[in-house]
Order: C-alpha cells, then structure tokens, then sequence
C-alpha cells in the first residue's frame, strides 16, 4: 500500500467537479484517507510550489492556487502515487489523454483541475505538509 496526496485545485471546486474527481479515484479502487477543504494562504502557496519558483509561470500558478478554496486528500492504494498520476493525465489538459481527469474536465493550464505527488520523495514532503497524523506514511 502507498499514500499520496492530491489537491482539487480552484478550477474543480468552482465547477462542482469534487464529487466527480473523487469518484472517479473510488471507482479506480483507490481509498479517501484524509479529506479537507480550505483556502490555502499565499505563504503555503508559495512552499507547496518552491520548485516551480523560477518558472515563468510560478506567479500566475500561486495566483489561480489563491483564487479560491480547494480540497486536499491523502488517497491510499497499490502503486497509488503512479496510479493517480496515470488517472491524472498529462500536465497541460489538451495533451492529457482522453478519459483522464485532466483531460476530460481541465481547461488549460495552470487550470487543471488536480494535483497529485508525482513521486515518493514529493508525497513524503506533501503529505505532512496538509495532514499532520499522516507524517510517517510510506516511510
Ligand atoms: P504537474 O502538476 O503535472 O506535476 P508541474 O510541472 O509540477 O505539473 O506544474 C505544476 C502546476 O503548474 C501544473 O499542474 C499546472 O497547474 C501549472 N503549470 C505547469 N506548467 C505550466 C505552464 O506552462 N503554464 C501555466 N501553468 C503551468
Ligand atoms: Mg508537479
């Protein structure tokens, strides 16, 4: 079993998308370990996102990250973390695969829609980073 954390960016709670994204992990045979929705302030934003920082699109990324609340979950399962990157899709929606999250309901980019670790090393950093009892998972 692996943990991993994904977070429904502005985009999908502004378009009534959480219940369909987070069916869509269930039905995948994936479990919600952890569930909360809130505002992320801009010092977290700006944490979460460090590695992008000196990318020309980090402004414009904490900006949309800001625009609204979102919904953050630690999802369990086999192989999760390459398993929700696959049910993910590619980063910028119009390149995702058709079926994907991201290609089905995501717009463009930085819009789309969810946020997954995209390795071990990232879900052991991002997990604790919103969910403190899940602080020693895939250790
Ligand atoms: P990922 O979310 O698929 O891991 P990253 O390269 O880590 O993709 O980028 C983080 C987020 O930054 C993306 O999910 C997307 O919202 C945004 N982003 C990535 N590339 C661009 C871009 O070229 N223009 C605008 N936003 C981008
Ligand atoms: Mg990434």
């Amino acid at each position: 079993m692996e943990s991993t954390l994904i977070l429904l960016k502005p985009d999908a709670v502004e378009a009534n998308l959480v219940g369909k994204v987070l069916s869509r992990i269930e039905a995948d045979g994936m479990r919600i370990k952890q569930l909360k929705m809130f505002s992320l302030t801009e010092e977290e934003a700006a944490t979460f996102y460090a590695e992008h920082q000196d990318k020309e699109f980090y402004d414009g990324l904490v900006e949309f990250m800001l625009s609204g609340p979102i919904v953050a979950a630690v999802i369990e399962g086999l192989n999760a973390i390459s398993r929700m990157r696959k049910l993910m899709g590619a980063t910028d929606p119009r390149e995702a695969a058709p079926g994907t999250i991201r290609g089905e309901y995501g717009t463009g980019t930085p819009k789309n829609i969810i946020h997954g670790s995209d390795s071990p090393e990232s879900a052991r950093r991002e997990i604790p980073f919103f969910f403190e009892q899940e602080a020693k998972l895939n250790e």
